[in-house]
């Protein structure tokens, strides 16, 4: 088979991390073994329409028996770091109360395995899957649950602290307001539009009230892993650049400015009338969010084209924001972009722009940047023999040389984690969007290194044989 030559061009700083990422629920699968609580995860799959062809995280790639194997496919890589996220449920069946020993006892193995092979483990607490039974008191809307999450991590981080020196508290905040509580196409599935803006504050208090707890536990290094999409215009009106700073204040700002500047933008227009989003903002939380960080993880996919928002014509549907509410519309990519499976479209430069503007809009205030996820998906579709995915391999290989031509150009960037070791339960889409370095057969389980994960492999031998 020909092997792919890697190609480093602008060289990344000598003690650059090499990783690649994975979260719970959608590798696990043991998701009601050993003691472990139901997430809104395990809740939203039962309902029906919710994910394509009713594909559940039940087993998933079974990673709860098979870390082993799995670990050792990170070795095989070479991988200095691996992010996984902790099952909050598997911990803390309910929530809070009594600790589930045997669902640590798990994270216990997996940290020293992946020790063994000296690998350093990067836990994410928090990757949307919420216990049940915090949901049903509201989840993220409801202000005590950012206390609950602080509790959370302060067991977390009395088991594991003694290996585990990095930890990124939050997922994609983002994501998690906007899929699950604006437009309901992720759990808990509320679609509650600018309504849903208390959980970005709340989600943003649990953060740092985390931060607190695994400081006072000796945490080496927080972080928190924020999606970041530079925003382009559609379209050349006032009212689409105006939609543009909109989305750039709604999707970036809001959750950027208050860790790293301990304000919020002026959200006047967007559903949070003063600065106090109507009492929701207390004295002392932004001092506890804006906690100093040790890294800012940015997981970068696209960026995002808007227009001005079309009259209000459509009614508002779950996955379609609806117009005349939201200062926004989504719109197409420019012509001419490569799409990855998903449809998406496949722009390296929107990551050196996201990593420049970064550090011009936070200037000294900006921590090291580890880039937690980067990747690209293919369409679930039938394989035999080898898996040649080269659009994947490009699709990497000019996203790093993005991060390399931003370092080039004075950004502080200490990683990269590639979105994801191995096919896993895609969310909404169910298997069929697959985004491993490592094909799954989701029947059998077997495990076969795509061509990407030999090219990832070359790549990091490359970067470490040239320094
Ligand atoms: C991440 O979310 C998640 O952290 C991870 O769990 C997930 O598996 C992975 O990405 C892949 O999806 O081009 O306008 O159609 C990423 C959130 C939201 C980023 C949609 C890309 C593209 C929308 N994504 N966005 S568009």
């Amino acid at each position: 088979t020909p092997k792919p030559t890697p190609t480093p061009t602008t060289p990344l700083p000598p003690g650059f991390s090499w990783g690649a990422s994975t979260a719970a629920y959608q590798i696990e699968g043991a998701a009601a073994e050993d003691g472990k609580g139901p997430s809104i995860w395990d809740t939203f799959t039962a309902r029906p329409g919710a994910v394509r062809d009713g594909h559940t995280g039940h087993t998933a790639c079974d990673h709860y028996h098979r870390y082993r194997e799995d670990v050792a496919l990170m070795r095989g890589l070479g991988l200095d770091a691996y992010r996984f996220s902790l099952s909050w449920p598997r911990i803390l069946p309910t929530g809070s109360g009594p600790v589930n020993q045997a669902g640590l006892d798990f994270y216990d193995r997996l940290v020293d395995e992946l020790l063994a092979n000296g690998i350093a483990p990067v836990p994410t607490l928090f990757h949307w899957d919420l216990p049940q039974a915090l949901e049903d008191a509201d989840g993220w809307l409801n202000r005590d649950t950012a206390h609950r999450f602080a509790e959370y991590a302060a067991v977390a981080a009395d088991r594991l602290g003694d290996r585990v020196t990095r930890w990124i508290t939050l997922n994609e905040p983002f994501v998690h307001m906007a899929y699950g509580y604006a437009f309901g196409i992720h759990a808990p599935g509320r679609a509650l539009l600018l309504d849903a803006l208390p959980v970005a504050h709340h989600q943003l208090l649990g953060h740092g009230l985390a931060t607190a707890a695994l400081r006072a536990h000796g945490a080496a290094q927080v972080m928190i892993a924020n999606n970041c999409s530079p925003v382009r215009p559609g379209g050349r009106s006032a009212e689409d650049l105006a939609a543009v700073e909109a989305y750039d204040i709604l999707h970036n700002r809001l959750f950027n400015d208050p860790l790293l500047l301990g304000s919020y933008p002026d959200l006047s227009g967007y559903g949070a009338p003063e600065p106090t989003w109507g009492g929701l903002v207390r004295d002392g939380d932004l001092a506890a969010i804006a906690a100093p960080l040790d890294g800012l993880g940015l997981n970068y996919y696209n960026p995002t084209w808007v227009v001005a928002p079309a009259a209000p014509t459509a009614p508002a549907g779950p996955a379609a924001p609806s117009a005349g509410i939201l200062p926004f519309d989504l719109a197409e990519p420019g012509p001419g972009y490569a799409r990855t499976g998903f449809g998406w479209p496949v722009v390296p430069d929107g990551l050196t722009e996201l990593l420049l503007q970064m550090r011009q809009r936070y200037g000294d205030a900006l921590p090291p940047v580890w880039i937690t996820e980067n990747g690209c998906s293919q369409p679930d579709r039938p394989v035999d023999g080898e898996i040649r995915d080269q659009d994947r391999i490009d699709y990497l290989d000019a996203h790093i040389d993005a991060v390399a031509a931003a370092v080039a150009q004075g950004v502080d960037v200490r990683g990269y984690f590639t979105w994801s070791l191995l096919d896993n339960f895609e969310w909404a889409e169910g298997y069929h969007q697959r985004f491993g370095l490592v094909h799954v057969d989701f029947e059998t389980q077997v495990r076969t290194p795509k061509a990407s994960y030999g090219w990832y492999r070359d790549r990091i031998a490359a970067h470490r044989g040239a320094r």
